[in-house]
């Protein structure tokens, strides 16, 4: 066992995105790839001399891998003890937990989330700070300027560590402490979720499906669903965790977790249907013959948050990405609560979680969750639903058509247009910059422009700016467009294109979203001259 010190060059695209370093596999396969980026966070974590760091992955092709080398470089870079999951696993969520109950400086997480896994896939590399949080901005450029000077990495020489059983083990000066991925995380929800109610249903014959898409909530779900709630065995599926999550996009959404959405659109469905991604920290929930949609089941959420034993005493603020339609903003003044809205990406949460000013939040992209850790949620999300139904007995699709009886519906949907040229959504963006100012008063189709810029967010606690961050286009008739290019791609572009439009009239509660949506599709792809600038008449993905 010796400390070695290898001398490298950088690379050129170690800047992480949305969320982390994301790339192909074969990327991060090149040799010193993973090393100098690892480097390069511990480089610019101060103080981290004597510190815990936790460490795991959602199990995706080379989680194993990457994890060994993560422990040997930390014991090279004076970390005194590494939390790690067994197997190498941890969810996101639980990550995060277990940074924030055992005093870690940070930990890094392992993972491309919702993206597909295995050799042919993609792997990621993402670094949550003291708070569980993602890394802010401040830190993650100042990972990228250290990728590009970097000259060596450390890393002790030494076996790989044996991660299958938990116990402690040491490398150098190094504790390693392997621990069960779930057993923080479980004593989290059940303080703040009312496990008894829950059980009290399910004894009652209360039939759930949750698909863990052989990703990495599997063995969280078992346990809590299965095991602390007496769900029948078999209400998990796909619950083990696969290298490359049997060949699917981990990506809980109507068109990657088809099976269960049509179980739930079919005469047999149970009462309640969720999955989650890769990681875990993404949710989707469908009730039977209703599909929920995630900026919903953050308005709903929010509404009866105070039914679970953790938020009785109420939401004090309430935040959503950008682009997450504006239900929730109508559930908050009805509360008489703030609602802020954040650029995309789960580290601008952070800090008005850390200040206080709010309790949940959420993404479009079935995201959400709350203070209890500094990430999305996506089991903590399907226990919220269950204690919500227990407690009001009420069923899922009846609490969601009482909800847009009193707050109205905000129909909701995404188009992605993935994989295409780089410089040719760029194009297309900054074409759309350029028209802002002469768009309001426009009349597009039926459909007349009220308002047109680019999200720019001056963070309320730091006050640090964040520009460039989408554009957005309401018009008079409740309609909302935003246009984006994705931050967590790994060939060519994505433009991401969200569609909305808010309907109160009683009458209009329960049509097809397709139908509702179709003006203000025809009025983004005109206004955007999606065709011209990308050559695609259709999107690859409707969500
Ligand atoms: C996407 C989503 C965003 C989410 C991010 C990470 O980012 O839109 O809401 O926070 O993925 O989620 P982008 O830049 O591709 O639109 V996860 O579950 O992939 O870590
Ligand atoms: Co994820």
């Amino acid at each position: 066992m010796r400390l070695k010190k290898v001398p490298t060059t950088p690379f050129s695209d170690q800047r992480p995105g949305t969320s982390g370093l994301r790339k192909k596999v074969a990327v991060f396969q090149q040799q010193h790839y993973v090393e100098n980026f690892i480097q390069s966070i511990f480089n610019s974590v101060p103080n981290r001399d004597g510190s815990t760091l936790v460490v795991g992955g959602d199990g995706r092709f080379l989680n194993q891998q990457v994890v060994q080398t993560t422990l040997k470089m930390a014991a090279a870079n004076g970390f005194a003890r590494a939390l790690v999951g067994q197997w190498g696993l941890l969810s996101t969520p639980a990550a995060s937990c277990i940074i924030r109950k055992h005093g870690a400086i940070g930990g890094i997480v392992l993972s491309a989330s919702h993206n597909p896994g295995g050799p042919e896939g993609d792997f990621g590399i993402k670094l949550n700070t003291a708070n569980g949080g993602p890394a802010p901005e401040s830190i993650t450029s100042a990972i990228f300027e250290e990728t590009r000077n970097i000259t060596e990495y450390r890393l002790i020489d030494t076996a790989d560590l044996e991660l299958h059983q938990t116990g402690i083990q040491r490398i150098g000066d190094m504790l390693v402490e392997v621990v069960d991925p779930t057993a923080d995380y479980v004593s989290l929800m059940r303080e703040l979720i009312d496990f008894s109610a829950i059980a009290r249903m399910f004894a009652g014959g209360f039939r759930l499906q949750f698909d863990a898409m052989h990703a990495v909530t599997g063995p969280y779900a078992r346990a809590i669903l299965e095991g602390e709630l007496g769900a029948p065995v078999g209400t998990v599926i796909n619950g083990v965790p696969k290298a490359d999550f049997g060949g699917h996009h981990p990506d809980p959404n109507p068109v990657h977790a088809r099976a269960l959405f049509d179980l739930m659109h079919s005469a047999n469905a149970p009462d309640f249907g969720a999955a989650s991604d890769g990681d875990g920290d993404r949710n989707m929930i469908v009730a039977p013959h209703l599909f929920v949609t995630p900026s919903d089941s953050l308005a709903i959420l929010a509404a009866h948050a105070h039914r679970a034993p953790g938020y009785a005493a109420g939401v004090v603020g309430v935040a959503r990405s950008m682009p997450t339609s504006r239900a929730v903003d109508r559930v908050a003044a009805t509360l008489g609560i703030h609602a802020y809205e954040t650029p995309t990406g789960w580290k601008f949460f952070g800090n008005l979680l850390d200040a206080g000013l709010i309790t949940l939040c959420g993404e479009e992209s079935a995201g959400t969750s709350s203070n209890h850790v500094r990430e999305k949620d996506g089991l903590w999300a399907v226990l919220l639903w269950l204690n919500i139904l227990a407690a009001t007995g009420k069923r899922a699709q009846d609490i969601v058509r009482e909800h847009w009886a009193k707050f109205g519906r905000d129909y909701y949907t995404r188009h992605d247009y993935e994989e295409v040229d780089s410089v040719a959504a760029e194009r297309l963006m900054s074409h759309l910059r350029d028209k802002l100012v002469c768009l309001p008063g426009q009349r597009v189709g039926e459909l007349s422009v009220a308002a047109a810029d680019d999200f720019r967010y001056v963070d309320p606690v730091d006050a640090s700016m964040t520009e460039h961050q989408g554009v957005r286009i309401t018009f008079q008739e409740g309609a909302r467009v935003v246009f984006r290019l994705s931050g967590t791609g790994t060939s060519g572009a994505t433009l991401r294109v969200y569609i909305e439009r808010y309907e109160n009239d009683r009458e209009r509660l329960e049509l097809p979203p397709a139908d509702v949506l179709a003006p203000v599709v025809d009025a983004a792809r005109e206004i955007a001259q999606i065709e011209a600038f990308t050559d695609r008449n259709e999107p690859s993905v409707i969500t």
